[in-house]
């Protein structure tokens, strides 16, 4: 069995998406943060920082694995292959192939930079002092966000087909959903983008993102 640690929304998202794409079977086990359920004891021992979400996969040697961009890779890596689930292996393109390499750049690209800067917008705070300057960084944070959309969006007119990589989904596309869901409050939040709203719209409807947030008891506005 997998076991999944999550908390509604949080980056357990990708992940979870990615086990109903992939026809997994797996286990959900909730860490509430809004509970402060990941800074318990318990919680601590299994992921010593503190953070959702966090894999166990007792299929291999209770493997335990954090950072939800490298769930994935895991995860697509050991469960997509044609030897073993031939119809989902593109989500596990060939090494050194031209899909892994900008597999490879949109994963980079989605965690390391608007991740990232996702996280300074939400939790301004802990990166000064006080009140005033915590509402300047929301803010800056949400105008470099607004810059990396407006990319995104300009490069899913050039993909080739209606996800980042062209014809197949990808990890990265089940990534930037949850991404992009995160900038919903904003004011110009990634459903306002051309290509984006079409991009989320057809995400949106794929039974793997439905499942997810009907486990996770999310409701709208969903993204
Ligand atoms: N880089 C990590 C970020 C994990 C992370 O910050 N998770 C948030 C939820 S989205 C969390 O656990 N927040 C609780 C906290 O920081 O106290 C990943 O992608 O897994």
């Amino acid at each position: 069995m997998i076991q999944l640690y999550y908390s509604p929304g949080t980056a357990c998202l990708a992940p979870h998406f990615l086990l109903e794409e992939l026809g997994l079977a797996y286990e959900l086990v909730l860490v509430d943060t809004s509970k402060q359920q990941h800074q318990t004891e318990a919680y601590l021992k299994l992921n010593p920082k503190g953070k959702i979400p966090l894999l166990i996969d007792q299929n291999n040697a209770d493997l335990s694995l954090t950072e939800s961009a490298a769930i994935c890779l895991y995860l697509a890596e050991k469960y997509a292959t044609h030897a073993t689930n031939a119809a989902n292996a593109h989500f596990n393109p060939a090494p050194a192939s031209l899909q892994r390499a900008q597999l490879y750049q949109w994963m980079m690209y989605l965690s390391n930079t608007l991740q990232a800067e996702l996280l300074s917008y939400f939790y301004p705070e802990r990166l000064c002092d006080d009140a005033d300057s915590a509402a300047q960084v929301k803010t800056h944070a949400e105008e470099r966000v607004a810059q990396m959309l407006t990319y995104i969006d300009t490069q899913l007119s050039h993909s080739g087909g209606d996800f980042l990589l062209g014809v197949d989904i990808s990890i990265a596309d089940l990534f930037l959903f949850m991404l992009c869901r995160w900038t919903r409050g904003m004011q110009k939040p990634a459903r306002a983008y051309p290509q984006l709203a079409g991009y989320l719209e057809r995400m949106f409807n794929r039974p793997s993102i439905q499942n997810s947030f009907a486990q996770e008891g999310i409701s709208a506005p969903y993204y």
